[in-house]
């Protein structure tokens, strides 16, 4: 039931592949106020999405139609009802007891809530010393290229108003997601606010992310959106000179 006096509505969107062992723990994070719980389905082949609905009958399933996370999280938006959209991982790092904080953060006056696990008051149990470093240097160089102040570029809890979805414009498929959101939240003049949070380690199954492989991913889009703005800025230059 719902016991937070909010004048907004709260998804939860939720990507899923192979999770059913950490849902019971996952669900019994989130606050009893949430308005819609959205779980995208990555054709898992185990009982997810059996296991989640018995856990909440009013659950609504998205079933993915492409691959990987940023898919998955990209159709999941598009299906949430929400004024406030909060994306959280299904393999229990991510603690739905945080979300208070991050709508808090858009209640307060952000466009844009981002989670760090690099902020004091933030953590991890589970990043491992050479994926800290990627992120580390990932995170540098985007600050550096778009002018942002991030403390931990790829992490996977975030929350933001549904209006911002079309400034977002999200259209890739894998875990450069949140890459892709930081990036663009900021080239189109979001306000940003980060909020700390403390990400624990999966509790069962194996992690679908490869260090190398979805880093490389996340630098290519890095400077492929540095590419892109380049593109958009002439764009406006030749329509400002015929317009002239
Ligand atoms: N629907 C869907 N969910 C996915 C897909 N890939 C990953 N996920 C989910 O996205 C969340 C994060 O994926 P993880 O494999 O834990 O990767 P990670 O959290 O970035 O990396 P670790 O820190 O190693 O756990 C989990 O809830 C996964 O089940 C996918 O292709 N489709
Ligand atoms: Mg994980």
């Amino acid at each position: 039931m719902r016991s937070a006096p909010f004048t907004f509505s709260v998804s939860v969107v939720v990507p899923a592949m192979n999770e059913a062992e950490n849902l019971p723990h996952v669900f019994a994070t989130l606050p009893s106020w949430i308005d819609e719980v959205i779980l995208v389905d990555g054709n898992s082949t185990d009982d997810t999405v059996a296991v989640a609905k018995a856990l909440r009958p009013d659950l609504r399933v998205v079933t993915q139609t492409g691959r990987g996370k940023g898919n998955a999280l990209t159709e999941g938006f598009a299906a949430a009802t929400g004024d406030i959209i909060v994306m959280i991982d299904a393999d229990g790092s991510t603690d739905g007891r945080e979300i208070i904080s991050f709508v808090t953060a858009l209640a307060e006056g952000a466009d844009f809530a981002k989670g760090t696990r690099c902020a004091p008051g933030g953590g991890s149990d589970d990043i491992s010393p050479i994926r800290s470093l990627g992120n580390a240097m990932l995170t540098k160089l985007t600050n550096r290229l778009y002018g942002t102040r991030y403390t931990d570029l790829c992490y996977g809890y975030n929350a933001f108003w549904a209006r911002h979805l079309d400034a977002l414009n999200l259209d890739c498929d894998g875990f450069e997601i949140e890459t892709l959101m930081n990036i663009r939240a900021a080239q189109a003049g979001l306000v940003i606010r980060e909020v700390p949070s403390h990400e624990r380690s999966r509790i069962h199954g194996a992690s679908n992310l490869h260090a190398v492989r979805d880093g490389l991913r996340v630098l290519r889009t890095i400077l492929r959106e540095r590419d892109r703005r380049a593109t958009r800025r002439v764009k406006l230059q030749r329509e400002h000179a015929t317009a002239a």
